[in-house]
């Protein structure tokens, strides 16, 4: 038996991957060595905190194995089966995608094709007829990265780029920068050695909107969760603020606040006029560091525009939460060194994406700063990032523009795009179904405040529309908003040509003309640090979340699966096609380029090559006496900033607004979109305009809030794992079909005649979604919970926009962004309606669909794949899939 350990990283976190022959056996924690160096220890309160010797991963990276060898792989290239190559790119019969079959092709005649249909549709039109676009993450790895391997093909082909919208921090990107600069980490605080001040100072968090145990397992793992044990084992207290009672919340939580969605703004200005009446928040910090504070003071008491003080019971009726809690809750913050935040980093949270995110991000800010925003103990810190680390060693993340092989001086020449024509993600069918499309912004606006104003048109002046369209990854229909729109694109003959390029059968795979299989990051070579998303616009430093520094040569486990092949391999015969390949590759393999990652790195200074590739890992110590870069602490003490991740404003001991200071009425608002009434200078609590007092709300009584799924990464993970399945708080079989879970609360359960386990139908003007109910207590009143952005896109009728039995949620949010001039995107501002349902039990047929796209075993090459699956137990899992599917009759409970 060869038996062989390599080590990779996936979305959660770090892993040892054992190899027996060349099949994955098992998936675990990599364990440091004796060779490796100490962790750093934290003094606090008479004790001392070092971290494991292992660097953990969340359970969603436990499953890589079964991704690798999921029912669900794209094994073979394929094409459409009703798919007619004309040469005018008319008549392909593109209102079947979505239904059609497809039939098994060799590489070379799909790889022909592709390069046939480029070159055919750039001479017609110009380079801008192709677009194409990758989801927001991404297998882990430098090399084979979407910012890397990807960018650098469609770079040097030309093609209208797709801007990412900023989904993960919308209202903080928009919001927060008016408050307190920072736009270069997109609204996102800095948290530096925050963990060390949190447990020597901290006495409440406050978790708005965050349910950290379920989401810090993406790109971190689980090594924080330790970190809120101690904070618990010292007594600090918990609040949590949440229409959900989440996973974090009922394992910690002091107190739960369940607030109605959409409605934390109302809280947060009730919670500054107690302070104001009072006299309980940090007057001098005000006076020195706040501008225009009275104007807001006088808002909040009443004394603006709208003549309503702010008081407990005007929130009372907005959140549903006791005006008497209220005051205790400001009480409480005020008298005691609190810290907290928004969201998995402290400036994201399911809050953010609402159609009143910016101004919660604005308030909530606002509030912290109130209370003395960086001095100890008082901070926004989310309980998840700010460990210590060494600044000094640099390896670079995947967002770092010297990180990427697109880029120089990992390149030897630099991949540049001819093209400015861009589109919008959110709006790209709307932009291919209309013909033509205006938005605001740069997607992420980490380069400044007023990219966020910049006008785009499509198409550009001068320029084509799109005419193709080469999607990398298939989620969207799962992740993007209104995503029924989306089946309406894909349907429209003004797509003449579709390529989807991915791992798994996702839901868009079956929209594409041809399917092109890729392998996962266990399949191929890279190289990567764990959870460094690097500084090109994001959050510097993110490695701050994880107790160890590690950077990870991601060894090949196994060969590719079946004939998938690397993303590099196939954008090298593509580029190779189009006579570009020699420029693409500059004549590395992949392996090459891992090394050139190594070389132009710190690394090379740490450990060999040789060293490195075969321990598989390198560890960078923190020096015993580390440098320690409080946040915001030189502004809160006024001297220079010494955050390693400073701009030159901040070394005048100012931040990056127009005043330098936290500004309460927002001068750059007052600048550049005076009449926003989405966002305004002052930021106020607004009704949603898809909220309780819509005249929607008459007919969809219900909020629905979908926050990121705890049992899977996205649709990366629950779609090609079934055993996710079997969590009962995930989803439950019924005549076959793995139905997703909605919580309903007991009252309203009971007004709709709904009882739990019952299908319910989750449903508004947008479509319909079978679920199963569970009836709790965890739910705020008004409030439907789903796990969003996650599902299995599965309509009962392939390829229409019909009730949908795969808990694919996406289809019922609101395509409408939070604001005319604020383009982000809203998925907790949903309303809709339930019914128990009891129409006829879908035929789980439909799943057959994509079983048998996937998974025709017709040519008897593929019988070695087959064996080494079926000798290691993975048949039974596959045959237990079938026969699920396959089930009818009895419900399977
Ligand atoms: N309702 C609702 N919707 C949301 C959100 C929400 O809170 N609620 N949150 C939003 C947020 S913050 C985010 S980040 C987005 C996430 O949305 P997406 O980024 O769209 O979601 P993923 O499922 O991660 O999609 C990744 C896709 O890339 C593919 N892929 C992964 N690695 C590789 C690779 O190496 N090669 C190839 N070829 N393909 C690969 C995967 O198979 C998958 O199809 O969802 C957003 N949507
Ligand atoms: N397991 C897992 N982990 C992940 C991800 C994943 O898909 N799965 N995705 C990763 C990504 S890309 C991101 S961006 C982060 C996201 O991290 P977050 O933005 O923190 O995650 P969410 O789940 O959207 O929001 C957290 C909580 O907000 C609550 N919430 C929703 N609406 C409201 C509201 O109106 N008011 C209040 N007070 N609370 C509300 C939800 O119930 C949820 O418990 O997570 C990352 N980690
Ligand atoms: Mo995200």
């Amino acid at each position: 038996m060869a038996e062989k350990i390599t080590h990779s990283v996936c979305v959660g976190g770090p892993i040892a991957i054992h190899t027996v022959d060349g099949v994955i056996r098992r998936i675990r924690p990599i364990v440091l060595d004796d060779n490796d160096p100490k962790g750093w220890v934290i003094k606090a309160r008479g004790k001392e905190f070092t971290p494991d010797r292992k660097v953990k991963p969340a359970f969603i990276a436990l499953t890589e194995k079964n991704r690798a060898y999921s029912y669900d792989r794209i094994r073979y290239p394929m094409i459409r089966e009703d798919f007619v190559e004309t040469p005018d790119g008319k008549n392909r019969n593109a209102e079947n995608r979505g239904k059609s079959g497809y039939r098994r092709a060799t590489w070379d005649e799909a790889l022909d094709l592709v390069a046939r249909e480029i070159k055919r549709l750039q001479a017609t039109y110009g380079k801008e007829t192709v677009t194409a676009c990758t989801g927001s993450h991404h297998s882990w790895g430098l090399v084979g990265y979407k910012l890397s391997t990807f960018a650098r093909f469609f770079r040097m082909l030309g093609y209208t780029e797709i801007k990412d919208n900023p989904d993960s921090w919308e209202g903080f990107t928009w919001g927060a920068p008016h408050t307190y600069g920072y736009y270069w980490r997109l609204g996102g605080t800095e948290a530096f050695d925050l963990l060390e001040d949190g447990l020597q100072n901290v006495e409440t968090m406050i978790m708005w909107s965050h349910d950290p145990d379920t989401t810090r397992g993406g790109y971190a793992g689980s090594e924080s969760t330790l970190w809120r044990h101690w904070l618990n084992d010292l007594g600090v207290q918990f609040i949590y603020i949440d229409p959900y009672n989440n996973f974090s919340s009922v394992k910690q939580a002091d107190k739960w606040f369940g607030p109605r969605p959409g409605t934390d703004a109302a809280l947060c200005e009730a919670i500054a006029y107690v302070w104001i009446t009072e006299g309980s928040y940090d007057k001098d910090y005000i006076a020195k560091h706040a501008h225009r504070f009275d104007e807001w003071a006088d808002y909040i008491l009443g004394k603006g525009v709208d003549k309503t003080a702010k008081t407990p019971k005007y929130a009372e009726a907005e959140t549903g939460i006791p005006a008497a809690d209220i005051k205790a809750l400001a009480r409480r913050w005020a008298s005691t060194k609190t810290m907290g935040g928004s969201g998995m980093r402290g400036g994201f949270g399911g809050v953010c994406r609402t159609a009143n995110g910016t101004e919660f991000a604005r308030l909530m800010i606002q509030l912290f700063v109130m209370q003395g925003m960086g001095k100890p103990g008082q901070n926004i810190w989310a309980g998840t990032t700010g460990a210590p680390m060494d600044y000094n060693f640099w390896f670079g993340g995947y967002s770092d523009p010297l990180s990427q092989i697109a880029n120089q001086p990992i390149a030897d020449k630099t991949a540049v795009n001819c093209v400015i024509q861009k589109l919008y993600r959110p709006n790209v069918p709307d932009a291919i179904l209309d013909g033509h499309y205006e938005w605001y912004g740069e997607g992420f606006c980490g380069g400044g405040i007023d990219l966020e104003f910049t006008e785009h048109i499509y198409p550009e002046p001068g320029y084509n529309k799109v005419h193709m369209f080469w999607r990398y990854g298939g989620c969207f229909m799962g992740t993007m908003l209104d995503t029924n729109k989306w089946v309406k694109m894909y349907k429209s003959p003004e797509l003449e040509f579709v390529v989807n390029q991915d791992i798994h059968f996702h839901g868009e795979a079956r929209f594409a003309d041809v399917i092109l299989p890729a392998c996962t990051n266990l399949e191929r070579y890279d190289i990567g640090e764990l959870c460094n998303s690097g500084n090109g616009g994001y959050q510097s430093h993110s490695q701050t979340g994880n107790s160890w520094q590690i950077v990870i040569f991601q060894d090949k486990a196994i060969e590719p699966l079946w004939e998938s092949r690397s993303d590099y391999w196939i954008f090298a015969q593509v580029a190779e096609r189009l006579g570009f390949g020699q420029e693409f590759s500059e004549g590395r393999t992949e392996l090459d380029w891992c090394k050139r990652f190594w070389e132009k790195s710190d690394l090379c200074e740490k450990i060999s090559w040789e060293d490195f590739t075969k321990k598989g890992y390198y560890v960078a110590g923190v020096p015993e006496e580390w440098e320690r870069h409080f946040g915001f602490r030189w502004f809160a003490e006024g001297y220079p900033c010494d955050t390693p991740n400073h701009k030159p404003c901040q070394e005048e001991g100012k931040l990056g607004t127009f005043t330098g200071k936290f500004e309460f009425v927002s001068e750059s608002l007052l600048y550049w979109a005076p009449n926003d009434e989405a966002r305004t200078p002052i930021a106020t609590y607004k009704h949603s305009w898809e909220g309780h007092h819509s005249i929607k709300a008459r007919k969809y009584p219900f909020h629905l809030i979908t926050p990121h799924p705890r049992f899977d990464y996205h649709t990366q993970h629950n779609e090609s794992t079934p055993w996710f399945w079997e969590i009962p708080e995930n989803r439950v079989y019924i005549n076959g079909n793995p139905y997703l879970v909605a919580r309903i609360h007991p009252k309203k359960a009971a007004e709709k005649g709904i009882k739990d386990g019952d299908m319910m139908l989750l449903f508004n003007e947008r479509g319909s979604v079978l679920c199963v109910a569970r009836v709790t207590y965890r739910v705020e009143e008004n409030t439907i919970h789903a796990y969003g952005s996650s599902g299995i896109y599965n309509p009962v009728d392939p390829g229409e926009t019909s009730m949908d039995i795969g808990g694919c949620v996406n289809i019922l949010s609101p395509g409408r962004l939070i604001g005319d001039m604020v383009p982000g995107m809203a998925p907790n501002s949903t309303l809709l309606d339930v019914c128990k349902y009891e129409g006829p039990i879908p035929d789980s047929q439909c799943f057959e669909y994509k079983l048998d796209a996937v998974a025709k075993d017709a040519d008897p090459d593929a019988e070695s794949c087959k064996e080494i699956i079926e000798g290691h137990g993975f048949e039974k899992i596959q045959a237990k899939v079938r026969a699920s599917y396959l089930k009818k009759g009895a419900a399977a409970r």
